[in-house]
C-alpha cells in the first residue's frame, strides 16, 4: 500500500491524478503546510526538503512530484512512452521550468514586499515563456508526447489548472492549446477523483503570520 503525503497544491495534485489513473491503492497522509507540519521530524525523515508531495511505497520513499510520476510509471509500466528522450526532457521541463517559474511568479506577485517590480517582471516573463513553449508543443500534438496520454500530461495538468492564477484571468486567451489540453484531462474520471481529495481533509485556511513563517521561513531570517 502506498502512503501518499499530500496537500491540495499543484505538485501533490498531479501525483493524485497519477495514482488515480493507475488504479493504485493508496492511503492519504495530509501534511498541513500552513500549520508547519512539513518541518516535523517525522516528515523530514521522508522528505528532507520539507515539501509535498512524497510517497512511501512498501518501504521505498520517493519525494518530488516528477520523480514520483517517473517512479510510478516505471513501477506499473503505465502512461510511459517508447520515446524515452522526449519523456525525460518534457518531464524535466515541467520540473525545472513550469513549476518553479509559475510558483515564484505567484510568490513575488502576492507575497513579496515592495520593491518587487524587477522580480515580478522576471518571473512572470519566464513563466509566460515556459507556458508559451508548452502551448506551441500542444498546437502540434494532442498530448505532450503525441497521441498518447502519459505522465508528462499529468505533470502539466497539475499546474495548468492554475494558469489564470499564475498569469492573470485572461492568460488562456494566449494559450488556447494549453486550455484545450487542460479541459481534456480534467474531463477524465481520474481527474475528478484527484480533485475530490479536497473534501477528504480540512487543511488550515488562514494565511496568518504562523502560516507565512512555516511556508516562507526566510521571512524570519536575515541572510544579508
Ligand atoms: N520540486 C518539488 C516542489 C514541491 C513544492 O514546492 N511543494 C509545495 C506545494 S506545491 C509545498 O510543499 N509547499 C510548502 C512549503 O514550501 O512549505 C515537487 O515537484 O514536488
Amino acid at each position: 500500500m502506498i502512503s501518499f503525503y499530500y496537500n491540495l497544491a499543484p505538485n501533490p495534485t498531479k501525483v493524485a491524478l497519477c495514482l488515480e489513473e493507475m488504479g493504485l491503492p493508496y492511503e492519504l497522509v495530509p501534511v498541513d503546510t500552513r500549520k508547519g507540519e512539513q518541518h516535523l521530524p517525522a516528515f523530514l525523515a521522508i522528505n528532507p526538503n520539507a515539501k509535498l508531495p512524497a510517497i512511501v511505497d512498501d518501504g521505498t520513499t520517493v519525494f518530488d512530484s516528477n520523480a514520483i510520476l517517473l517512479y510510478l510509471g516505471e513501477k506499473t509500466g503505465q502512461f510511459m512512452s517508447p520515446d524515452r528522450g522526449a519523456l525525460l526532457s518534457w518531464t524535466m521541463f515541467v520540473a525545472s521550468g513550469i513549476g518553479p517559474y509559475s510558483g515564484q511568479a505567484v510568490h513575488f506577485k502576492n507575497v513579496a514586499p515592495e520593491p518587487k517590480e524587477y522580480a515580478v517582471n522576471r518571473y512572470v516573463f519566464e513563466a509566460k515563456r515556459h507556458w508559451g513553449i508548452l502551448n506551441d508543443r500542444l498546437a502540434q500534438n494532442r498530448f505532450m508526447l503525441g497521441d498518447t496520454y502519459t505522465i508528462v500530461d499529468m505533470a502539466v495538468w497539475g499546474w495548468s489548472r492554475l494558469v489564470p492564477f499564475v498569469l492573470g484571468p485572461d492568460a488562456f486567451d494566449a494559450l488556447p492549446h494549453v486550455k484545450r489540453h487542460l479541459d481534456e484531462i480534467s474531463a477524465r474520471p481520474a481527474a475528478a477523483r484527484a480533485l475530490a481529495l479536497k473534501d477528504r481533509h480540512a487543511f488550515k485556511a488562514e494565511m496568518d503570520d504562523a502560516a507565512r513563517i512555516a511556508m516562507f521561513p526566510h521571512l524570519a531570517v536575515k541572510t544579508a
